[in-house]
């Protein structure tokens, strides 16, 4: 008898802390963490983990989990006076049993909707009203698709502004033989060089040494290419401009305690952001910033995936 494939299923994660496991008929699968609504786990159909969590993460609040899927929000890095890429990622999320009707119509049965709202004590830190709904669906070809809505509840008239980053960590097989293709010729601001703006030469990105970069206004398609693994990592993202580009390489990996000296090698951060201009919100208004994942057996050598291609395929 064939064992019934559950599509949801809320149960209990490392440290007891509740996580959301989404399965699909062919075999990929995803994992949400309620703490931080912090998606942890992407899986192809032979269950290959397709993003990377340190080895040294912490799954204790109230630090942030290293790897997986991080929300930055309402603040991106040190672009304000709040935490480190602000609270999100360490906040308790809720699962959201009654979300307002979603934009678009899908067959899609593996997805959740969280919810995050302020406390009391979050109202202190940043006094702004807010509903964070984030729906993370898994798709019928295993795409894993992030659409956030920020909705604007305050009673006192006040607008609010905030910077976003899904701040991806993507399972590379040598961090070497990666490239990153889309954001050739574009400015960036090097978080190396106090944010100072250069711009982009005109080959895929490719790395040797610690990459810190913001990509401003970026096409909507990245692709990261993995040799190795003969695998394409595409980016599609919605209402979130810019880019970030992050690996530590080796001095930052052994500055960090809930990372790997030699992890550095296997990582590689591309996060679709809205950092440059950040978003204004009057009472009622919402935003909404998406990504899609997905990750297709590439041969760029055999022309087969000719990265150029998916980019400028839809
Ligand atoms: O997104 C890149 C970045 O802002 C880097 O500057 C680096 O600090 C990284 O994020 C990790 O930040 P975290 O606070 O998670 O250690």
């Amino acid at each position: 008898m064939s064992m019934q494939l559950v599509p949801v299923e809320l149960c209990k994660g490392i440290n007891g802390l509740e996580k959301v496991v989404l399965r699909e008929v062919r075999g990929f699968s995803a994992e949400v963490y309620l703490y931080g609504g912090h998606v942890t786990s992407w899986k192809n159909e032979h269950g290959e983990e397709l993003l990377f969590v340190s080895s040294k993460a912490n799954f204790k609040p109230p630090k942030p989990i290293r790897g997986g899927i991080p929300i930055c929000f309402s603040q991106f890095s040190n672009l304000g006076s709040l935490e480190q890429h602000g609270f999100a990622r360490n906040r308790l999320w809720s699962v959201d049993t009654d979300p307002p009707p979603f934009p678009t119509t899908s067959s899609n049965k593996a997805f959740i909707d969280l919810i995050l709202k302020p406390t009391e004590e979050d109202m202190k830190i940043w006094p702004h009203s807010y509903e964070f709904r984030l729906r993370v669906t898994l798709g019928p070809g295993g795409d894993l698709m992030l659409t956030s809505r920020v909705r604007n509840t305050n009673t006192d008239g006040k607008p609010f502004s905030f910077t976003f980053a899904y701040h991806t960590y993507f399972s590379v097989s040598d961090i070497s033989e990666v490239r990153v293709e889309g954001l050739e010729t574009l400015d960036y601001l090097d978080n190396l060089q106090n944010r100072e703006r250069f711009t982009e030469q005109g080959d895929a990105i490719t790395f040797e040494s610690e990459v810190d970069k913001i990509y401003l206004s970026t096409p909507t398609k990245i692709a990261i290419l993995d040799h190795e693994k003969k695998r394409t990592f595409v980016i599609r993202k919605d209402g979130l401009p810019d880019a970030v580009v992050w690996n530590p390489w080796d001095k930052k990996a052994k500055a960090m305690a809930d990372f790997g000296d030699d992890e550095y090698k296997y990582m590689l951060c591309v996060e679709a952001a809205a950092i440059e201009k950040p978003i204004t919100l009057k009472p009622g208004e919402e935003w909404k910033g998406r990504q899609e994942l997905s990750a297709v057996p590439s041969s760029y050598c055999s022309g087969q995936l000719d990265p150029q291609k998916v980019l400028q395929s839809s």
